[in-house]
């Protein structure tokens, strides 16, 4: 036996359970998540951010691309990018986070994309808001949605679809909900909507439709694929609840050194400075805590400055590590007074999950 690449073997009780599937694996390889030392950065370098594509990533030819504006409207419109380019533009730090975040610790596991805790980063994104493109548009009274329609196609539960997501009119309407094209000071890339996305302050990233090609104003709320899948959902025959807004989350950016491929964390004892970030969606952060024993006690982490009303906030606590394992947490509190739970809610389709992060060190 090779006992160098047989201690490479993680420790713990793992089952057969906990083995994901070569699709799981794919899946995880298209959609990257932000590596955990990502979360130093207050703004996620482009290359480092999330990714979650459906389908598959389609080459738009920018100069043939017109956003068209119809259904509902007095006046339908196509407007080029050039013409988006042209209007009143907002730069703003927005934190995204899909709602199949920490998926993969459900147990059962629903198959799908197997998030750890990588799926959440925030960019400064550079846009035109949709509400004066609407207002150009002229909504006609009995207006209720605006749906949204991407150009990448593909089939999810055996339906061919375009990805399609809808706001109700009042949400659409609101002044931080813009078209984006530009991405931490440079053209959106391909595979984060080129030429053109929505973003939605605030809510779980399926709200952010990419690659837009059509906005169209509906008199009757719209039921698609992707609206329904975006639902907490007990079990199968329950209805459920549409997930919306982001829920209240800390993460911790892993302290020490990693060791490959392990991903162990090792960590020199005396004081060591933990830092990491927290948001959620609409509300602002109340509290941060952070606990070395796996959650028995919990101290107040002191936060930084607010870097934006949309983006999350970073949040610091010293740490007198002292030597052994330690298995670290941190939880948040809104302004609202949600707290994270302890463990991931289970759900069938695994959104909207917030339960405590934990990452265990060796401290030498
Ligand atoms: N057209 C289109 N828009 C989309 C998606 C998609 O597959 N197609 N995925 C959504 C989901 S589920 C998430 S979490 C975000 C991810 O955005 P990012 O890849 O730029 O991080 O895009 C959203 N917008
Ligand atoms: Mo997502």
């Amino acid at each position: 036996m090779n006992t160098k690449t047989a201690s490479n073997k993680p420790e713990g009780d793992y089952t057969s359970e906990d083995y994901f599937f070569p699709q799981e694996l794919e899946l995880a390889f298209r959609n990257r998540g932000i590596p955990a030392e990502g979360l130093r950065f207050p703004v996620t370098p482009t290359g480092m951010h999330y990714l979650l594509n459906h389908f598959d990533i389609p080459e738009v030819d920018s100069l043939n691309w017109q956003l068209k504006v119809h259904g509902h409207v007095n006046n339908e419109v196509s407007i080029d990018l050039e013409n988006i380019r042209s209007r009143p533009s907002v730069t703003m730090p927005v934190t995204m986070e899909c709602a199949g975040n920490g998926r993969a610790f459900m147990k059962p596991r629903p198959i799908n994309q197997p998030w750890i805790h990588g799926a959440v980063s925030t960019a400064e994104w550079t846009g035109t808001p949709l509400r004066h493109v609407l207002e150009e548009a002229g909504i006609k009274d009995d207006a209720v949605e605006v749906l949204f329609t991407g150009i990448d196609f593909g089939t999810q539960s055996g339906e061919e679809q375009f990805y399609q997501r809808s706001l109700r009119l009042a949400d659409a309407m609101k002044d931080e909900v813009i078209l984006v094209y530009e991405m931490n000071g440079a053209p959106l890339e391909p595979q984060h909507g080129y030429p053109l996305r929505l973003v939605v302050p605030g809510w779980y990233g399926m709200t952010n439709v990419k690659w837009l090609d059509r906005i169209e104003v509906l008199t009757e709320p719209f039921n698609g694929m992707q609206m329904q899948f975006y639902r907490e959902v007990s079990g199968d025959g329950d209805e459920g609840t549409a997930i919306e807004t982001m829920k209240v989350r800390a993460l911790m950016a892993p302290p020490g050194i990693s060791d490959f491929p392990s991903l162990k964390r090792i960590v020199e004892k005396g004081n060591v400075e933990l830092i990491g970030r927290a948001w959620a969606g609409l509300h602002s952060i109340a509290r941060v805590e952070v606990s070395a024993d796996n959650g028995a006690n919990w101290s107040d982490a002191v936060l930084d400055d607010p870097i934006g009303d949309y983006a999350w906030r970073g949040w610091r606590f010293d740490w007198s590590a002292t030597p052994g394992k330690h298995m670290l947490c941190v939880r948040a509190t809104d302004s609202a007074g949600n707290v994270q739970p302890d463990e991931h809610t289970w759900s069938l389709y695994g959104v909207a999950n917030n339960g405590v992060a934990r990452i265990e060190v060796e401290v030498k």
